[in-house]
């Protein structure tokens, strides 16, 4: 293992209400009961298992009236939001590097929100990998859902009629050009616009198709700077082909396979770059008997280490090679 034994925080965000369909705040328990933890303490790490948050107490009406008219659920998700924040904070403000297990992917506003407060405050440069089907670009103005898991990139990005959900907390806002989309198959029109207006980097399965994922995986990684880098990479279930991964409230067809999934973790581990990792969107309750559980579990301990053979010495940089 190339960055040696690190110290882990779990932590547990059962948020649903940013999306449609319920049961995503079983995500949690069910990534707990395929064993997480103790994958990651097989591969030699230290991990320290935080809990659930408790959401903060928020009403639709504490949140300006157009932004709770336009999201549903947004008391909620503010809630859970702002607890996240708060919990992701302390736990990078002692050093180790967290795994958030959503929930939905709302709750990622709370918790890279206070990655990129973190890594203001230590001097290094945020980088965001978003292994989804979907942008997640969505503003309130845009949605055609109404649903705040559709909406964490815009907000990351500084839309200000998100910035609400968070409260008092500030953060400095993501630059566009530092943010990777990597498996796009479902966008809207909107966001397809605004992608291309703000210059995020969209990498979608045609492009995957046609160069693997090794090769666009490689050309994100070769231009990041070790010594300044925090890459966070935020891992909706939805990334991998549903055929892999059924436990899905958003399934779309033609995505990541396993095999694809494990050499973009492997290859993220080689890197040394990962400093935090968000695993988003799995719904217990329409998964096949845990199996899309165990494996973002799986997946997470290849990007904690996990190889079939032992790599030479050689082979170790060639994630940044090339
Ligand atoms: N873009 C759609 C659909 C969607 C986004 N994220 C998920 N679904 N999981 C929306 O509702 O914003
Ligand atoms: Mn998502
Ligand atoms: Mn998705």
């Amino acid at each position: 293992d190339i960055a040696g034994p690190r110290d882990i925080g779990l932590l547990g965000i059962p948020l649903e209400a940013g999306g449609a369909v319920a049961g995503t705040l079983m995500g949690p328990a069910a990534l707990r009961t395929a064993g997480l933890a103790a994958r990651l303490t097989g591969l030699g790490h230290r991990v320290h298992d935080h809990g659930d948050v408790t959401p903060a107490a928020v009403a639709d009406r504490d949140l300006p009236a157009e932004l709770a008219a336009r999201c549903r659920s947004a008391g909620t998700v503010a809630g859970f939001v702002r607890a996240a924040h708060e919990r992701a904070l302390s736990i990078l403000e002692a050093g180790r590097m967290p795994v958030f297990m959503g929930g939905d992917h709302s709750i990622s506003m709370g918790t890279v929100s206070a990655v990129a407060r973190h890594c203001a405050a230590t001097g290094r440069d945020l980088v965001l990998l978003w292994l989804d089907a979907h942008a997640d670009f969505n503003t309130p103005a845009t949605s055609p859902s109404g649903n705040i898991h559709g909406m964490p990139v815009a907000m990351l990005c500084g839309d200000e009629s998100l910035r609400p959900l968070l409260g008092e907390h500030r953060f400095p806002p993501l630059a566009p050009e530092n943010v990777h989309l990597f498996g796009l198959r479902s966008i809207d029109q909107e966001e397809r616009r605004a992608i291309a207006l703000n210059g995020l980097d969209g990498i979608d399965m045609r492009l995957v198709d046609e160069f693997g994922v090794s090769v666009l995986l490689r050309r994100i990684l070769a231009d990041l700077d070790p010594a300044r880098t925090h890459l966070h990479v935020s891992l909706d279930v939805d990334f991998l082909d549903p055929e892999v991964a059924p436990g899905a409230g958003t399934p779309v067809p033609g995505g990541a396979t396993y095999r694809e999934a494990h050499l973009v973790m492997e290859m993220l581990h080689d890197s040394g770059l990962v400093g935090s990792l968000d695993i988003v969107e799995l719904n217990p309750f329409l998964d096949e008997r845990g199996r899309s559980a165990v494996v973002l579990a799986e997946l997470t301990a290849s990007l904690f280490g996990r190889s079939v053979l032992d790599r030479p010495a050689g082979q170790r940089g060639i994630a940044r090679a090339a």
